[in-house]
């Protein structure tokens, strides 16, 4: 099976372009069910330990049924899979124009969470111009045990994300143990609270912010993503989170640049603009570099050729 790893702003993606099941050519929601119910060793195999690592996104190439599409994509992790991804739609794009697939300019790409448009600005600058994007539940008030009360937003930025209103601990690499266990401890105690996302969805990505010393940067996040692994980028669905929040509460005018910071210091410009019904859907613009293309093989016998949990 060939792949194509990449990172954008430090977080891997890892797009599989061959050797993938045949899922039909239904809506990308659809083909995900499929996948997820009877072909999720593609899962286990391509990015679960010991052939790859916890904070990997991983991106199956896709038929979209609108003939409109250059591609869909479904994405996936260590825990399951996701219904749109950011950084990993950056690396995809990235990927593709390094094959030789996708020229510059403006192109749709197909995902389970709706269609998004990519401008592939240069062989390693893409914007997303993503789903809609929309808070929830404002003002969200939970205790969890060992931190106290916590409260925060719940909000759509193509995954369900609570973005808290304070950083539990100083929002710096020393910290990431720390801020990786409160995260975790908000997100079960998410789902203990009764709280979820629209339609019972579980609220999977728990976001924090801290003001950055860097002058041009707005802000700087901590992500942890389903699998209990951080986000080494700003986050894309993250960051189109805070935008729709920012938006709605009238600190951030259309077509104002809102520069969002990793944990690790790599960025995404984000902006939004309204659509025709007064959503609002956000686009951020980021870089991705190849640095891997490489077959995953398995050899007869390997007790851990299905992958492992860590
Ligand atoms: O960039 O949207 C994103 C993302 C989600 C999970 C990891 N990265």
């Amino acid at each position: 099976m060939r792949a194509i790893d990449s990172h954008t702003g430090g977080q891997p993606t890892r797009v599989i372009i061959g050797g993938g099941p045949d899922l039909g050519a239904g809506l990308l929601k659809d083909q995900l069910k499929r996948l997820a119910q009877d072909h999720d060793d593609l899962r286990r195999r391509t990015i679960l330990q010991p052939k790859c690592s916890d904070e990997m996104v991983g991106a199956l190439l896709c038929q979209s049924p609108d003939p409109e599409c250059a591609a869909g994509v479904i994405f996936f992790n260590n825990a399951g899979y996701l219904g749109m991804c950011g950084h990993g739609t950056i690396g995809l794009a990235v990927t593709l124009a390094y094959l030789g697939r996708l020229p510059l300019g403006s192109h749709l790409i197909d995902t389970p969470s709706g269609i998004v448009r990519v401008e592939l600005k240069s062989i390693n600058e893409v914007s997303v111009e993503n789903v809609p994007s929309y808070r929830l539940h404002k003002d969200v008030g939970l205790w969890i045990d060992g931190v106290g009360k916590v409260r925060g937003t719940v909000a759509w930025g193509g995954n369900w994300f609570f973005l808290a209103d304070q950083c539990p601990v100083d929002l710096s690499r020393d910290n990431i143990p720390e801020l990786t266990k409160v995260a975790s401890a908000i997100k079960r105690g998410l789902v203990e609270n009764g709280i979820f996302g629209a339609n019972g969805a579980e609220i999977d990505h728990v976001e924090f912010f801290a003001s950055s010393q860097k002058a041009d940067v707005n802000s700087r996040n901590f992500v942890l993503c389903p699998g209990l692994a951080y986000d080494r980028s700003p986050c894309g669905t993250g960051t189109s989170a805070k935008i729709a929040c920012l938006a709605e509460d009238g600190k951030l005018m259309p077509g104002e640049h809102w520069v969002q910071e990793s944990i690790i210091g790599s960025r995404f410009v984000g902006s939004y603009r309204r659509d025709e019904t007064g959503q609002v859907i956000p686009s951020i613009t980021g870089s991705a570099h190849i640095v891997g293309d490489i077959e995953i093989i398995e050899q007869p016998g390997d007790p851990f050729a299905q992958g492992f949990e860590a």
